[in-house]
């Protein structure tokens, strides 16, 4: 099993930086981007990992499950990386891996960063493409429009998307990997920084969510999923293991309902899997739990329970 102390990159203030993407070709339709094609490319994650998570619900929510296939590996990291253990012989079924380093290895021999979830490979060449995280959902949303199924939502649409970008980016630096900053920190005052920053910014988001159903008003928008993976995520791992325990999910009346909400949409609650998230985060780190011990809680049976968020159909007079 792999330690913190591999992967975390810890700079003199104790705090976690994030690496860089390697594979950042853009898909489109230009000299030099990546073609956008039918069943040529197949997206590998874990169900753990919420940077991964966020594709796999747009791709749910656009319709794109014929044209983009899906690798997943198990949720807790081996030491040698992801590995495709859920699959028959513990290989990926089409690119024929046991662990997603090997595709990197057959990529670029001379990568020495990590392999990590999502990864997007082109089953024609069998080399990775692209594992940038943070733009992929957009280029699902923009990129592979003449493959979304009739009636599929706009994510991301133009008149939004200055502002859409400008909050996603303070969501990941606050919130999406906020919980990581103060999970993964190395000294107390980093630590009480990314805990203050992270709540402070819940304590917004949650009066931002008291007047609008959805967080760009009453329609779900790129916005909704990169919250939603932080959300679902919360009260099962980073309360406990990222110590972030101001308060729970559940203690945000317009947050949790608006999660639920979410929970409850298609493409959300069935791409969301509890079991994993608690054991990628609780049992992947050996020396945080040296002896292996699952959470028994929370229930999550709560997240099918009615939410209010109808409320805000009902002023519009819809
Ligand atoms: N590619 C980004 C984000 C994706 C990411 O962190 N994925 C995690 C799982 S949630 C991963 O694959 N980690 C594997 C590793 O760190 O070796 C990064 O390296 O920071």
């Amino acid at each position: 099993m792999a330690t913190s102390e591999d992967i975390h990159e810890i700079n003199k203030q104790g705090s976690f930086v994030r690496q860089k993407n390697r594979f950042i070709t853009p898909f489109g339709d230009e000299l030099g981007q990546l073609p956008v094609e039918a069943g040529r490319y197949r997206l590998l994650w874990a169900r753990i990992c919420p940077w991964a998570h966020r594709s796999i619900i747009v791709r749910e929510l656009l319709g794109l499950q014929d044209v983009i296939s899906v690798g997943t590996a198990a949720p807790i990291r081996t030491d040698k990386g992801w590995e495709f253990s859920l699959d028959k012989d513990k290989v990926d079924p089409v690119l024929k891996i046991q662990y997603l380093a090997e595709i990197y290895e057959a990529t670029d021999p001379e990568y020495t960063g990590r392999a990590t979830v999502p990864t997007v490979v082109d089953v024609l060449t069998g080399k990775v493409v692209n594992n940038d995280y943070f733009k992929l959902t957009n280029y699902l949303e923009t990129s592979f429009k003449r493959f979304h199924k009739a009636g599929a939502p706009d994510l991301y649409p133009e008149s939004l998307r200055e502002d859409i970008d400008t909050f996603n980016d303070m969501l990941f630096h606050d919130v999406n990997n906020g919980v990581y900053k103060a999970g993964f920190a190395k000294s107390q005052a980093a630590y009480e920084a990314a805990y203050d920053r992270l709540f402070s910014r819940l304590d917004e988001l949650e009066e931002r969510l008291s007047h609008q159903r959805y967080l760009f008003g009453d329609k779900i928008t790129d916005a909704d999923v990169r919250f939603y993976v932080t959300l679902v995520r919360f009260d099962a791992a980073y309360y406990s293991v990222f110590k972030v325990n101001r308060n729970r999910i559940i203690d945000f009346p317009n947050i949790w309902n608006y999660a639920k909400d979410l929970y409850q949409t298609s493409g959300f609650g069935s791409t969301t899997d509890f079991e994993s998230i608690k054991k990628g985060y609780q049992l992947g780190n050996l020396e945080n739990n040296p002896y292996q011990l699952l959470t028994k809680g929370p229930d999550i049976s709560i997240w099918n329970e009615p939410h209010d968020r109808n409320r805000f159909d009902e002023k519009v007079g819809k």
